[in-house]
């Protein structure tokens, strides 16, 4: 039998701070716990949505819900959280006056799919909380640079799991029977340059015309430059990262001209974009408001949203170019 390596193994073996290894295990647990629910979501009536509308102003699933749930939980228990903050709360929520991490979540990415078997993800950030606990807003505001760790779980034919603590980013396989999450790719390398786009296409019309020029030459063959792209769009974020990252590409959320409301795009910048960026940086790839990088962007809001290009560094310095009007 080959020898395994379990993601506290590797944690440990990484010297990761011990208080910090506590947070990603427990992660890592609730995404363990996630994935069992949604591989039962159909058989107990856990599809569809409630009824109810978020704080976002989208139709909330039944599996929204669930997915919180087990994550607040999980980190209520876990000790080393002061807060969490969620897509799905309005507010973030006092946890353990003290505690030195906050963790900022997206529990359930693209549960538009969860009926109909798409894959979906959770999104997880890791920061320092201040030493004082200070303003609850103020103290959940940093820049993505300063995140201790990130991680997404991808719930598809397998759950997977990727993380960086910041010295690069790592793939994990969850293991159906012991539901230990088992190292399968140290060091990820993202490649330089791909052949996939993601977007939703259906929307150009409201996309601006710097974004619709770079579509355009995405589009257009050139042999020699590896053109035209592929389109790859699942719906998922996570999903739709975690294919760029493997092979390649860019994934681009545009701000749009459809809703001046959402004049910044749909994806959050604390809980989506921040992390997402971190765990791509850290294998050697980018992530761009399309202006500026993800990592630098100073959030003023909670549930702040930003246009979104992420991936390989050739296709998303590209992206650059076209939306600062340089090509
Ligand atoms: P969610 O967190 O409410 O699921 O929204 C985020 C999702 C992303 O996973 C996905 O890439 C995007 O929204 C899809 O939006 P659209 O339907 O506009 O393409
Ligand atoms: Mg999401």
């Amino acid at each position: 039998m080959t020898s395994r390596t379990d993601l506290s193994g590797f944690l440990k073996g990484a010297s990761v701070q011990v208080d910090l290894t506590r947070v990603l295990l427990t992660a890592a647990r609730g995404g363990v716990r996630i994935s069992r629910e949604l591989r039962r979501a159909g058989l107990s009536g856990e599809t569809g949505a409630t009824g109810d509308i978020n704080v976002q102003g989208e139709a909330v699933k039944k599996m929204d819900v669930i997915a919180n749930q087990i994550l607040v939980e999980a980190f209520s228990m876990a000790g080393d959280v002061a807060w969490v903050a969620s897509e799905e709360m309005e507010e973030p929520l006092a946890l353990r006056s003290g505690a030195p991490y906050s963790v900022l979540f997206d529990p359930l990415d693209g549960s538009s799919s969860v009926d109909t078997g798409g894959s979906v993800g959770s999104i997880v950030s890791i920061q320092r909380a201040p030493h004082a606990g200070g303003d609850r807003r103020e103290a959940l505001l940093q820049r993505g640079s300063a995140q201790s760790a990130a991680c997404y779980i991808n719930y598809g034919p397998a759950t997977t799991l990727v993380l960086t603590t910041g010295s690069g980013a790592h793939l994990f396989c969850l293991d159906p029977e012991s539901e230990d999450f088992i190292l399968s790719a140290q060091g990820l390398r993202i490649p330089e340059k791909g052949k996939l786009y993601a977007t939703n296409e259906g929307q150009r019309t409201y996309y601006h015309l710097s974004t619709r020029r770079l579509l355009d030459f995405l589009q257009t063959p050139d042999r020699v430059d590896g053109r035209p792209y592929s389109t790859r769009y699942s719906g998922c974020l996570v999903t739709d990262v975690h294919r760029i990252l493997l092979e390649g590409g860019i994934y681009l959320y545009p701000a749009d001209t459809r809703d001046p409301k959402k004049a910044h795009g749909k994806l959050r910048l604390l809980y989506e974009c921040a992390p997402l960026a971190m765990v791509v940086e850290q294998a050697g790839g980018k992530a761009s408001t399309g202006l500026a990088p993800i990592l630098e962007v100073q959030p003023t809001e909670i549930h702040q949203r930003v246009p979104l290009y992420i991936g390989s560094p050739r296709e998303v310095s590209l992206a650059e170019e076209f939306e600062m009007g340089k090509r």
